[in-house]
């Protein structure tokens, strides 16, 4: 196989769309994020100024025309479902769509859910009360823009019991990963769950081909499934460990390529797990031509609507002019005599008189003292940040206070700061 091979998948799906349900599993904490995600899941982080990432598979699902929607919670979840109570109510019960919040109800002498196939199994009575045909499994932490259309079609063109959204990613990182190998018609050959010597692509030594955590499956085969698995004693209940490398021989498992082929490389796809990769993937949208186009109306990301008005750059009475540079500036800001650069600024931040705010991600609600200096910061929701701090410019001192990321990065939240959470969100 060369290591983009284009393929043909076009199938009409014609009502099939609307007999899919999308269960999104949106329970893991994603510790690596710290503190981000100390009072809330990872998919109800705020990202990009106005939305939380979760925003970015429900977006993806309604443009795709799938409208039934359970999401999956278990840590942490009352933060995100705050934000998908107020802001996601577009869809129409009367036509059977929904968007419901699951949390992982814990029974008696029974364990929270286990693993990802485990948070499935337990609301099998979804599954057998809707009595959908296909089961689309995401993952609620990771941006990007996909229409599952394509992924449907493929699927049903191969005649496949289930296929695994996969693509390719640098052989260094590939360990993070579930990694398979393909024959040429992409059905999967091979998989192993976080292998610690993965399998490089066979024309490309440099990368791996690894699943998105996203699987298409026919309802009837995902239930004989995990009803097996539940009585598997020694299954850690996990899709990539446990449901899929059994089944490939005997079944049609294939692998459904996110990958561009008129340009010859992945689409864009980010699991922003880390501080660092977080920070990485909120600099990029500032950029000119971000790969991250949030900016397309043909595949808009929603998100719960703010009612704040628009941003605003004030003179002080000094005469100093508050600016944005090379900058994304969200609505309810205000910069007072203060000069931002290069920074994303959340929705209703305020920047007093004197400040500098540089290469910094600052989150919704955040307060700025005059005359601080900030630089190479991610500065959580909420934080009151008084005046004259400087914070990105001595890593001693950051560190004492704050905690700084392995690439440079300070992450300030507003107990560092000595100020007490009043809203968990
Ligand atoms: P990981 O991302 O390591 O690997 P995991 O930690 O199991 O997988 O999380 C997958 C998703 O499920 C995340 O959105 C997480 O929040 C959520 N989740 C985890 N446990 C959950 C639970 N018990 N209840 C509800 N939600 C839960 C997976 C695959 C790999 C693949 C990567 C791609 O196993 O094969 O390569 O995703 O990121
Ligand atoms: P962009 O607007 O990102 O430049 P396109 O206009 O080609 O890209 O496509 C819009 C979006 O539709 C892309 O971001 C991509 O995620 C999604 N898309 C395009 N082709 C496919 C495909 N074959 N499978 C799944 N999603 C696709």
């Amino acid at each position: 196989m060369k290591s983009f091979e284009p393929f043909e998948h076009y199938c009409d799906i014609g009502n099939d769309i609307k007999n899919t349900l999308a269960l999104i599993l949106a329970g893991g904490r994603g510790t690596r994020l710290k503190e981000l995600t100390q009072w809330r899941v990872k998919p109800a982080v705020p990202f990009g100024g106005k939305f939380r990432i979760i925003d970015f598979v429900l977006s993806n699902l309604v443009n795709s025309d799938i409208r039934k929607i359970g999401i999956l919670t278990q840590y942490k979840s009352q933060s995100l479902i705050r934000h998908v109570m107020r802001g996601w109510e577009l869809l129409r019960s009367e036509l059977d769509e929904f968007i419901e919040c699951v949390p992982a109800q814990k029974r008696l002498g029974e364990d929270w859910y286990t693993g990802t196939a485990d948070a499935i199994y337990q609301n099998i009575d979804l599954i057998r009360f809707y009595n959908p045909k296909y089961v689309l499994i995401l993952a609620g932490d990771h941006i990007y823009k996909m229409d599952y259309r394509h992924m449907l079609a493929f699927h049903k063109s191969s005649k496949a019991d289930l296929t695994v959204g996969c693509i390719d990613v640098p052989l260094e990182e590939a360990r993070r990963f579930g990694i398979m190998s393909v024959n040429e018609q992409y059905r999967i050959t091979g998989f192993q769950e976080k292998p610690d010597q993965p399998v490089p692509m066979p024309d490309r030594d440099d990368r791996a081909l690894a699943s998105m955590g996203i699987y298409i499956f026919n309802t009837s085969f995902l239930v004989e499934q995990l009803l097996q698995d539940a009585k598997n004693e020694h299954s850690s209940h996990d899709f990539g460990k446990d449901i899929i490398p059994p089944v490939i021989e005997s079944n049609r498992i294939y692998a459904y390529p996110f990958i561009d082929f008129d340009n010859d490389r992945p689409f864009y796809w980010r699991d922003v797990g880390t501080v660092d990769s977080y920070w990485e993937a909120s600099m990029e949208l500032i950029g000119v031509s971000p790969e991250l186009n949030l900016y397309d109306m043909d595949w808009p990301i929603r998100t719960s609507p703010h009612h704040y008005p628009s941003a605003k750059f004030i003179f002080n009475e000094n005469g100093r002019q508050g600016k944005a540079i090379d900058s994304i500036v969200s609505e309810g800001c205000i910069v007072s005599g203060a000069e931002v650069q290069h920074s994303l600024l959340s929705t209703n931040v305020r920047v007093e008189e004197y400040s500098s705010v540089k290469n910094s991600v600052i989150l919704p609600n955040v307060k700025i003292g005059a005359r601080c200096r900030i630089t190479n910061a991610i500065i959580d929701k909420e934080c009151v940040i008084p005046e004259g701090t400087v914070i990105g410019e001595d890593p001693e001192e950051d560190r004492r206070r704050f905690d700084v990321s392995p690439g440079g990065i300070v992450l300030v939240e507003p107990e560092m700061l000595g100020q007490k959470i009043h809203q968990i969100e």
